[in-house]
């Protein structure tokens, strides 16, 4: 793109961003998140995604899963939605002064370049209420909403230990 010669500096912006605001110029994607922060997009891809079965007479569950940053440098996981549940929180896991484990919710959770975002037992996880009982076997769809990837689809196997992390 090139500027021409333009003596009052409006004019010159105008000239300058003209091309990208023609009818005909293809529309800005758009980034399906409600903040960003850091202004840009992202590609977040969800590996080893599982929940464990309910335990007997109980409606809430805990689920896991391994988001990778596959572009840009830099997303926030702000919340997470299962289908048929009602509601899901980020739970993190803390040792009490006396020593015991103890688990709350926890806020957005950031993915950056230094390595993947990792929900599993004893560390991270989300926390699924009132979702109708499953077991092993099952699958479960999900949203993870981050704020600049947006909404990344999930599906949980419902299983009772850990999948086997592919190596990459
Ligand atoms: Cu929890």
């Amino acid at each position: 793109m090139r500027c021409y010669l333009a003596i009052v500096p409006a004019l010159i912006l105008a000239a300058c961003e003209a091309p990208e605001n023609r009818p005909s110029a293809p529309p800005l994607p758009e980034v399906e998140s409600p903040v960003s922060v850091a202004g840009q997009e992202s590609v977040i891809e969800i590996r080893a995604a599982w929940m464990r079965p309910h335990p007997a007479g109980r409606d809430v569950t805990a689920a896991y899963f391994t988001a990778n940053l596959a572009e840009g440098f830099e997303d926030v996981l702000l919340s997470a939605r299962i289908d048929g549940a009602e509601r899901v929180e980020l739970h993190g896991h803390f040792m009490t002064g006396d020593g015991v484990m103890q688990m709350r919710e926890v806020g957005p959770q950031r993915i950056g370049e230094d390595g993947p975002l990792i929900f599993a037992p004893g560390s991270l996880h989300l926390m699924v209420f009132g979702l109708p009982a499953v077991s092993e076997g099952e699958t479960v769809n999900g949203m993870l909403t981050f704020q600049n990837a947006g909404a990344v689809p999930v599906r949980l196997a419902v299983q009772s230990m850990p999948p086997e992390l592919s190596a990459d």
